[in-house]
């Protein structure tokens, strides 16, 4: 699948599918337009008029050339403070490592926020105010190609740039990673998080002006767990039983080497979406790790470039392993959600509860789409019951509890503002997509969203394209409202809205407070947002880093 010579004439279908589908007035079902997005992202093919490729394509690893589950899933150190008198301070730096995404392959150049492949785990306490210093140790070339012609992207500038965005952060503007506020290997910058928020599963990761698909791609992302009193009451399965789990897909050469595809044309290589076979869990290609047969904690971020993944867990595939989601990306649910599989996003986190007690000397497996990409060895009844101590037995439930945090439901009728926001792509003669824009305006327009501070709004992303597109919102958490079918030909043509459908409201793991929304196509997605925290130059854009770096990127500014 590494290369797709019936991407384009795929797109090209469901387009025509879904014209089809409004000659006839059928609303497009939402499950359905979901169950599209589980199809490996298209990878364009080159351009007919591109000339030569811009880079040789090496061959490409499928998953089935490697043995699975022999890597233990790696974790993640924890980020001490450097010092303990005033705010804690800790100091990150950027490096290029080499590390291998399996013990068969021989270790590849990459970037990180640590020593090895995965970054340090940021943890925090909710009001405790947290520096950390972003030190630039990069090298001065890229490890990818860099596509000249995407904003902020020229010539005249470094090759290598970076900053880091707390993601999920309530964070004032000077802190909290601009694209424009990049800076160069050899230097760093210091940014301040007063974490005046909720418990929530955050991440931090890089968000330099055209180049972050490719940094963060490299390995520039980790995660971050604030907590707080509400959550430690919940007595959650804390310390070994509570696991950060990154999940990302990588194209990786058959020598193991990271490898990051072009349009072919050496002038604009940047792609529209990037789709690779190697799934990755905490750096690894098919971990396992071994568990005991009790009630474990998995924080999950979706850290990929494009990828939405559906993902179960199972013993074998006639047997799904339920679970319960209990958080999203802005913190605790009102109440424990069972579930059998979940779709999440780029950018979108997960907190889940699963209990492997009823899986003793068995194999669980973590499955996306229909491939097993990880393994939970659940050890026998007898290991679990003589390694927990009196103690934790008092201190940790092995249950999952019935209510989580409550979750006051912003009425409609608070917000003073609405806007519509519409996504599209433009694609030239060929198919090919050019450029990703929101309200058809490019980045470096003048800003047009100026949010009062402490105001409510409703914001409407109007989708007039044939993918899902994951809005986020910096600064702020939101609840999302409800997502509808709307006739998009009436709307591109006359600009009159006309819905083919009832709004659909969120669905049960989304009732949370959230800073990713799912957009999907022909449908008009609302969000209902408070500009609270800090007044100042923010942005909103579309988390498949791919549209993001062009143009499907604006600023708001939150004005005091
Ligand atoms: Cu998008």
């Amino acid at each position: 699948m590494t290369f797709d010579p019936f991407a384009r004439s795929r797109r090209r279908f469901l387009r025509q599918l879904s014209q089809l589908a409004l000659a006839f007035a059928a609303p497009r079902g939402w499950r359905d337009l979901r169950a599209q997005m589980q199809m490996p992202m298209p990878i364009p093919p080159a351009s007919p008029s591109a000339a030569q490729p811009a880079q040789a394509i090496p061959p490409i690893l499928r998953s089935t050339d490697v043995t699975p589950f022999v890597d233990a899933l790696p974790l993640p150190p924890r980020g001490v403070p450097l010092h303990r008198h005033g705010t804690p301070r800790l100091r990150i730096a950027m490096r290029e490592i080499h590390a291998k995404v399996h013990r068969d392959l021989p270790p590849s150049p990459m970037w990180s926020y640590g020593e090895t492949a995965l970054a340090p785990l940021i943890e925090a306490r909710s009001g405790d105010p947290l520096e950390v210093e972003w030190v630039n140790n990069l090298p001065t070339h890229h490890l990818f190609p860099i596509d000249h012609s995407l904003h902020g992207c020229g010539r005249d500038i470094p090759d290598v740039r970076a900053n880091v965005h707390l993601h999920g952060g309530r964070t004032p503007s000077a802190s909290d990673g601009h694209p424009d506020d990049w800076y160069i290997p050899g230097t760093s910058r210091v940014c301040t998080y007063p974490l005046q928020q909720d418990a929530a599963t955050l991440w931090y990761h890089d968000h330099a002006m055209g180049l972050n698909r490719l940094n963060i791609y490299a390995g520039l992302f980790g995660m971050a767990l604030i907590r707080d009193s509400v959550e430690d009451a919940l007595k959650l399965p804390s310390d070994r039983y509570e696991i950060p789990l990154m999940i990302y897909d990588r194209m990786v050469t058959k020598d193991g080497q990271l490898f990051y595809p072009d349009s072919g044309d050496p002038e604009h290589p940047w792609v529209s979406e990037f789709g690779g076979e190697a799934i990755l869990l905490n750096g690894k290609m098919f971990p396992f790790l071994e568990v005991e047969p009790r009630l474990y904690r998995i924080r999950l971020l979706n850290a990929a470039n494009s990828r939405f993944f559906n993902l179960s867990f199972a013993e074998d595939a006639a047997h799904p392993h339920p679970f319960h989601q209990i958080g999203g990306d802005q913190g605790l649910l009102p109440a424990p959600v069972p579930m059998k599989q979940l779709l999440i996003a780029p950018a979108e986190r997960a907190d889940l509860l699963i209990d492997f007690s009823s899986a003793a000397s068995r194999n669980v497996h973590l499955v996306s789409g229909l491939a097993n990409v990880m393994q939970f060895r659940v050890a026998s009844a007898g290991v679990a019951h003589s390694s927990r101590g009196s103690m934790r037995d008092e201190w940790e439930t092995n249950t999952v509890p019935t209510t989580l945090r409550p979750v006051v439901r912003t009425p409609e009728s608070a917000a003073t503002v609405t806007r519509t926001i519409t996504i599209t792509e433009l694609d030239n003669q060929h198919g090919d997509t050019m450029v990703m824009l929101l309200n058809k305006t490019h980045w470096h327009e003048p800003v047009t969203e100026t949010p009062k501070l402490g105001a409510t709004e409703i914001w409407e992303f109007v989708n007039l394209t044939e993918d899902t597109h994951p809005m986020h919102l910096h600064l702020v958490r939101f609840q999302i409202l409800d997502r509808r079918v709307f006739d998009d030909y009436a709307f591109r043509m006359t600009n009159t809205r006309r819905y083919l459908n009832e709004a659909t409201p969120p669905e049960p793991h989304e009732l949370g407070w959230k800073d990713v929304v799912q957009c999907p196509p022909t449908q008009i997605t609302r969000i209902i947002v408070k500009f609270d925290g800090y007044a100042g130059r923010y942005l909103y854009h579309c988390h498949i880093l791919e549209h993001e770096a062009n143009d499907m990127m604006r600023p708001f500014e939150v004005l005091a």
